[in-house]
């Protein structure tokens, strides 16, 4: 069916697939159970992620809802031994700056129950880190700056797709934040436009893998609710 027109532009019908009641409470019950049995991870082994897979998550990640659609993001996927080498001395200085000195007192406090510390070993367990740059401009084809709206709010949802699509293919990550995070837009060659945002690492967790012991918030902690009679 040709496109149709509204305000000068195309459209094309939607309609996707409207469930029985039960089959929407049986189909958000599974994700809900599938998505809370994710876990961050730490422990990994270097066993391979075939390139597809990734791929794929990206993609997924891709179809996030983004200002005016302008999908102000760049996945930067990393196999490369000696670039994700550089990237764990780079990332493990920062860490170290920050564990011995720009953390308050309260931040560390935090953080005693994910036993977390400055060395970051994982990075170079991996298959593959990938790097989500936010794009803070985009580009017209005339070379002109294009302006991004939203970034970090698309670029937030894009990630938790990300996560999410990892998730379901049966790979583990976890959302690293080496802040500050400039030594990757280095290493990385990336332009002035790009900021780095998340550093996942991506694989498979170790057989002896161990996670905190933490238990998610209860519905009435995390909701608030105005209903109709
Ligand atoms: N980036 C550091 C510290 C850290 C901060 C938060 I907030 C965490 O949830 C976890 C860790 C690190 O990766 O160790």
């Amino acid at each position: 069916m040709p496109p149709v027109i509204r305000n000068g532009h195309p459209y094309v019908p939607y309609q996707p697939d409207r469930l029985q009641l039960d089959e929407s409470r049986l189909q958000g019950t599974a994700l809900l159970e599938h998505l809370d049995a994710r876990r961050s991870v730490r422990d990994f082994v270097a066993d391979p992620v075939p390139r597809e897979l990734v791929e794929t998550a990206i993609r997924a990640a891709s179809t996030a809802p983004s200002g005016a659609h302008m999908q102000p993001w760049t996945f930067v996927a990393i196999s490369d031994p000696t670039i994700k080498a550089k990237i764990r001395v780079a990332a493990e200085e920062e860490e170290r700056r920050s564990y011995e000195g720009r953390m308050s007192d309260e931040w560390i406090e935090a953080l005693a129950p994910l036993g977390t510390d400055w060395q970051k070993p994982y990075l170079e367990v991996v298959p593959w880190i990938v790097v989500l740059f936010a794009q803070r401009w985009g580009t017209n084809p005339d070379g002109s700056r294009r302006k991004h709206y939203y970034v970090q709010e698309s670029c937030g949802i894009a990630a938790g797709l990300f996560v999410a699509a990892l998730h379901r293919m049966g790979l583990c990550t976890l959302t690293h934040t080496p802040s500050p995070m400039g030594f990757l837009a280095d290493i990385l060659q990336r332009p002035d436009n790009e900021k780095a945002m998340i550093l996942f690492p991506v694989g498979y967790a170790a057989p002896d893998a161990l996670v905190p012991d933490l238990a998610r918030k209860e519905l009435s902690e995390v909701s608030v609710w105005f209903e109709g009679s």
